[in-house]
């Protein structure tokens, strides 16, 4: 019997870590109880980067990514560039469990979803697309302190789960998919290396497959912690080489022995939230300079 944790990226994290470990005590898997975390997030209409109520691209459209996966057998679904359904992280399990293929895009995710009982909706709330009328002249760029929702859970038989949902960069390019249904960029869960999910500006998190490599470092024996700061190193050096610098990014991580980590590049003032049997704790995310 392992103990149960979770942990949840931002200050939304607080109500992903409790859903799920309400689920993970009751004896619920790590994958069942990160999707309701989630789930909860991408429900609550304040949360401006998830689901309903999400930010919309350059033209004004809602398009959400998410993935999920399971850290014993592997198994991965994700949906990119989906329109007009809240809970894309529900139907990227479907994807998982339901066809031969691991990521749907755009029109054939959208139909696979409504082919599935998934109701659409318009997700543009007026707080959304007040935000999006202020904010309309600005690049393509993470919101501060409102992103991606990433979810990691240990059950109590060992087993490893994640999800990964959100509404991309504002003011993105129309077709663009970022990092969160990427596996191994936004999210990977391997129940023999452990877990690992990230956030911020999703080109530069992909270009190094972070969540990737944060989970070999782990099952070549680094703690989360070393893993996660490693990772934004790396992601510095690589920045580097092309001039650039990354202006918020943060992964973190779980390892199959219940311990967490979580690093940030300088800036992205990252905070996550840890949920233990009768602890649910915020914490903030080591910053790593380049
Ligand atoms: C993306 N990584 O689409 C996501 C957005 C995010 O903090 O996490 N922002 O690039």
């Amino acid at each position: 019997m392992a103990t149960p944790v979770c942990i949840a990226t931002w200050p939304f994290g607080r109500l992903a870590a409790m859903t799920a470990s309400k689920l993970l005590l009751a004896g619920k898997p790590a994958l069942e109880a990160a999707l309701a975390g989630a789930q909860a997030v991408e429900d609550d209409p304040s949360v401006n980067s998830v689901g309903y109520g999400g930010l919309p691209d350059r033209d004004g459209v809602v398009s959400l990514d998410a993935c999920v996966m399971d850290g014993r057998t592997l198994s991965f679904g994700a949906v990119a560039a989906l329109e007009r359904i809240g809970n894309p992280a529900a139907v990227a399990k479907l994807v998982m469990e339901k066809t031969p293929h691991v990521c749907l895009a755009g029109r054939g995710a959208l139909e696979f979803a409504i082919t599935n009982g998934f109701k659409t909706r318009n997700l543009l709330t007026p707080k959304s697309l007040e935000e999006w009328e202020k904010s309309k002249p600005k690049p393509p760029q993470p919101m501060p302190g409102h992103d991606t929702v990433t979810v990691l859970c240990l059950d109590s038989k060992g087993d490893l789960g994640g999800v990964c949902s959100t509404s991309g960069l504002a003011h993105k390019l129309p077709g663009r998919v970022g990092d969160s249904p990427i596996v191994g960029a936004g999210l990977y869960v391997d129940n023999q290396g452990g877990c690992a999910g990230a956030t911020g500006v999703g080109e530069e998190i992909w270009r190094i497959l972070g969540s990737h490599k944060v989970v070999e470092m782990m099952r070549a024996g680094k703690s989360p912690q070393e893993a996660c700061e490693q990772a934004v190193r790396l992601m510095h050096q690589v920045a580097g080489r092309r001039g650039v610098h990354v202006s918020s990014a943060a992964f973190l991580a779980l390892d199959p022995q219940g311990r967490h980590g979580a690093a940030a590049v300088p800036g992205t003032n990252f905070e996550f939230a840890v949920g233990r049997p009768g602890s649910l704790q915020m914490l903030k995310g080591v910053e790593v300079g380049g």
